[in-house]
């Protein structure tokens, strides 16, 4: 097994938090490199592509999330085999993916302009993707999201559903999952509940 150093920010949630969940629930030994934000201006320009997560495998280094998650998703069993049931993990991951992306864009705005795009979200694709994500779980049994088993699509979905209803993101409701995807709510609470996520949580000292 390669010697695994995976960085990301020193909270709890974001893009490197289902992979840390991943290799934690695996038993995958790495280094868990928590960037204190003070240091990622000195720490970014030496990133391939000027972001986090950053995993080194080895001494090589690769980023980008998602494919962060397949990679230690595979090494931790997590990460489906049948190539159909890793396309539907991928979808979903995606999806998160871009409605992040959507939200990630109006972290620094001015605060008028912050309210009025994040309220603007709420109405239009936070509704949707929490919509969608829930009708894509049901289409495939209600438990998880592929493969019939725990997968890092439910880790990627259980951070973000997390994050919406953490009350940290101002001018979105944090019952508006609970409203508009209450089947993905729970799946989020079951997800929160399973062993290797209690323990992760329990080592690290705050709950999701
Ligand atoms: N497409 C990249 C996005 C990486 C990214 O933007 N990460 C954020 C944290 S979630 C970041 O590093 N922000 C700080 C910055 O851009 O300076 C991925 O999926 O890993």
């Amino acid at each position: 097994m390669a010697k695994l150093k995976l960085s990301y920010f020193d909270f709890h949630g974001g893009r490197g938090e289902p992979a840390r969940l991943a290799l934690a629930i695996g038993g995958i030994a790495f280094e868990d490199d928590r960037v204190p934000f003070a240091d990622w201006a000195r720490r970014k320009a030496a990133t391939p592509f000027g972001g986090l997560p950053v995993l080194e495998a080895d001494g090589e280094i690769v980023t980008q999330s998602n494919g962060i998650n397949r990679y230690v998703g595979k090494l931790a069993g997590l990460y489906p085999t049948d190539p159909w049931q890793a396309a539907l993990c991928d979808e979903v991951m995606d999806a998160v993916e871009e409605i992040v992306g959507k939200l990630t864009a109006t972290f620094d705005l001015p605060a008028e302009q912050m309210k009025a795009q994040r309220q603007a979200l709420v109405q239009g694709p936070i509704t949707f993707y929490l919509t969608r994500l829930q009708q894509r779980l049901e289409a495939h049994g209600g438990r998880y999201f592929a493969g019939d088993r725990l997968s890092v699509a439910d880790l990627k979905v259980f951070v973000w559903i997390s994050h919406l209803r953490s009350g940290k993101l101002d001018h979105v409701p944090r019952d508006v999952a609970d409203r508009v995807a209450p089947k993905l709510v729970e799946h989020s609470e079951r997800i929160k509940s399973h062993p290797g996520v209690v323990a992760y949580y329990a080592t690290h000292g705050l709950s999701a």
